[in-house]
């Protein structure tokens, strides 16, 4: 899809993804419906975000769109939300196969200073019929059929896989359209970067100081990374994927389950990350093959270039 072409032909987020849906013979639209309707969310809480609207506010008003936007698309049954304690079940006469889990404005810290925040979002399917049940969303993130954020930035960026790779789209605010900028993502087998808050070093487990060390005082010869550490998921993660590298937010004596939630921060990533021919891994496992418990579990997690998450995975098999 050259360059020049992407000027005239503008291959929008839809079209893109009416395209993938096309392959799949039994696909009756319901997914693009969907879809339209998290663009629309995404559209709704960059602006909220450019007018500068107060944090608190700003967090309970993305989460209420969305939901909104989502029960009303007439294909989910069932919502997880970081700001709702509770799952929604949506009413018989609004439901449709698809379960979405997802953190409405995450990095809300940094709203105030004008720091980059985003919206994460994974999608399950349900089998027709039958009444849903919190099982359906309790699952391994290896079975989402979409995972993907919207990253309210200097621009306005929404990446997605549904499986068969990761692209990336920019809001063009003139159009109000999502235009393929960013096709085919594939995160650099190896990077420079190691991202991660070196504030909670002091209670690291061994694995996890080994490594940061390494990356500080390489042993093999080669040169120190850099450190790049934002605070807000979706940009040190977008940087991730972009430049390569790793980003880790592990376990530590205070939090033996580290921060980030299982279901809609950190099986969305580890998703983008697999796709785009990177890894992520727990600590124990493969991110993607846990089996989560309760909605809002949380997880460590180490996710990034291929060859650099190798390193972690052999550093915690060496600990066994
Ligand atoms: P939040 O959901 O309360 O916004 O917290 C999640 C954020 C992530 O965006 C980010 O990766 C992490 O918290 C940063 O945490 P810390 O400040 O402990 O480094
Ligand atoms: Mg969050």
């Amino acid at each position: 899809y050259a360059a020049d072409a992407q000027r005239t032909d503008l291959m929008t987020i839809t079209r893109f993804v009416l395209n993938e849906q096309s392959k799949h013979p039994e696909s009756r639209g319901d997914f693009t419906i969907l879809l339209s309707h998290i663009v629309l969310g995404c559209k709704f809480v960059c602006s909220a975000v450019n007018k500068g609207e107060e944090q608190k506010k700003l967090d309970v008003l993305s989460n209420e769109v969305f939901v909104k936007a989502l029960v009303s698309s007439g294909r989910t049954c069932i919502l997880v939300s970081e700001e709702d304690e509770e799952a929604t079940f949506v009413e018989p006469s609004k439901r449709g196969r698809y379960c979405v889990v997802f953190d409405p404005l995450d990095g809300s810290s940094n709203i105030d200073c004008g720091v980059s925040i985003g919206t994460i979002f994974g999608i399950y399917s349900v089998k027709d019929g039958g009444e849903p049940t919190l099982d359906d969303v309790l699952q391994p993130g290896k079975n989402m059929v979409a995972a993907g954020y919207c990253m309210y930035g200097s621009s306005c960026t929404l990446v997605i896989s549904t499986g068969s790779g990761v692209n990336g789209f920019t809001l063009d605010p003139s159009l109000g359209e999502f235009i393929l900028t960013h096709p085919d993502i594939e995160i650099p087998k190896k990077g420079k970067i190691y991202s991660v808050n070196e504030g909670n070093a002091k209670n690291w487990d061994g694995p996890t100081a080994k490594y940061v060390e390494k990356c500080k005082f390489p042993i093999d010869g080669s040169s120190s990374k850099s450190l790049r550490y934002i605070g807000s998921m979706v940009a040190d993660v977008h940087r991730t994927l972009l430049y390569g590298g790793i980003f880790l937010y592990p376990a530590d004596k205070k939090s033996p389950n580290g921060k980030l939630r299982v279901l809609y921060e950190v099986f969305p990533m580890s998703f983008l990350m697999e796709q785009a021919g990177g890894q992520a891994f727990t600590g124990k496992q493969r991110a993607l093959d846990m089996v989560p418990k309760k909605i809002h579990e949380r997880s460590p997690i180490f996710l990034g270039s291929y060859d650099d998450v190798e390193e972690i995975k052999a550093l915690y098999a060496a600990e066994e």
